[in-house]
């Protein structure tokens, strides 16, 4: 009987949903908080969510993808990697008629290949950052260096064009050194170092944007290292609002971070839950806050209340 009122259930669709999640990797902070938050989503929701940490590679990802059409998922969660190199494995998913949303990062690939795209505005968030510099910058001539997310990830692309935009006009703002950090804190570091050596040291350098905390986190130290005060004598703004970045606001060792929150799967799965009940399409892009936060804004409270999250 038991047997009996399980296969109905299953041949009904009353089963818990699976769904497969082909998560980047673990580069950042952020990153780790948004596979907690995504597992915990999932759980409250009685989702089996089948996780995949492609380790920043595209082909893991696509590997990933392909397993879980074999498997006859559901529905899949894609945070891609890159931007480009989607077509072929998603048209296969459309194939197999599993709706696939994407989290975080946007793809080049057409937007009828994907059921939805949960994110915050990536392009906006570089004008916020530019701007805060634009409001806030020393007098005088500002020399910024930056360091990029991951090449050819959309938001390496988007943070960088934003930020230009906001700046653009500001003849006393220029861009002077830029590389990519790979949105890790070692690569911040590393490369932060490099800039210095580059730049003869600190002096001349006024301002640092990072396309993440986690990559102003560790350029914070090298700054430190190289005997310069971050936050005062080079200022620092950057992107994510992860809670290590509060307490150094709070040193007075970081300025500003636009908030990107971890939870992408709640609407990412309240879109899917609406499409699945009755086909109802969410729109093509469901988009998140981007709060700017500052020295001003009482850091160790922001510290607190995030500290647990996942982080
Ligand atoms: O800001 C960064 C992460 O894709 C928007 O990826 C996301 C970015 C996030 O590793 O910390």
């Amino acid at each position: 009987l038991m047997l009996g009122a399980a296969l109905a259930a299953l041949s009904t669709g009353v089963s818990a949903q699976t769904i497969g999640f082909s998560q980047i990797g673990s580069e950042s902070g952020w990153r780790a908080a948004e596979t907690t938050v995504t597992k915990q989503e999932a759980e409250a929701r009685g989702i089996d969510l089948r996780f995949s940490d492609a380790q920043q590679r595209q082909e893991n990802q696509i590997a990933a993808i392909r397993s879980f059409v074999a498997q006859g998922v559901d529905a899949i969660l894609l945070a891609p990697v890159v931007a480009t190199g989607w077509d072929s494995v998603l048209e296969e998913a459309k194939e197999a008629d599993i709706p696939v949303v994407l989290l975080d990062r946007k793809v080049d690939s057409s937007d009828d290949l994907y059921l939805t795209a949960v994110g915050s505005d990536l392009v906006h968030e570089g004008e916020v950052a530019g701007q805060w510099l634009v409001d806030n910058k020393p007098e005088g001539e500002c020399r910024v260096v930056e360091l990029q997310g991951t090449t050819g990830s959309s938001p390496a692309i988007d943070r960088a064009n934003g930020f230009r935009a906001a700046i653009e006009g500001h003849d006393d703002i220029e861009i002077v050194r830029s590389q990519t950090g790979d949105f890790t804190r070692s690569g911040g570091k590393e490369v932060m170092e490099s800039f210095l050596q580059a730049e003869g040291g600190g002096d001349n350098i006024c301002a640092l944007y990072a396309h993440n905390d986690d990559m102003a986190l560790g350029a914070i130290q090298a700054i430190k290292e190289a005997g310069i005060d971050p936050g005062d004598d080079i200022l620092i703004v950057s992107i994510d609002a992860v809670p290590d970045i509060f307490k150094a606001m709070a040193d007075g060792d970081a300025n500003a971070t636009v908030e990107l929150t971890p939870n992408m799967a709640g609407p990412a799965f309240d879109a899917l839950e609406a499409f699945m009940a009755d086909k109802s399409a969410p729109p093509k892009f469901i988009q998140t806050e981007s709060a700017l936060y500052t020295q001003a804004d009482d850091p160790m409270a922001e510290y607190e209340a995030r500290k647990d999250l996942g982080y």
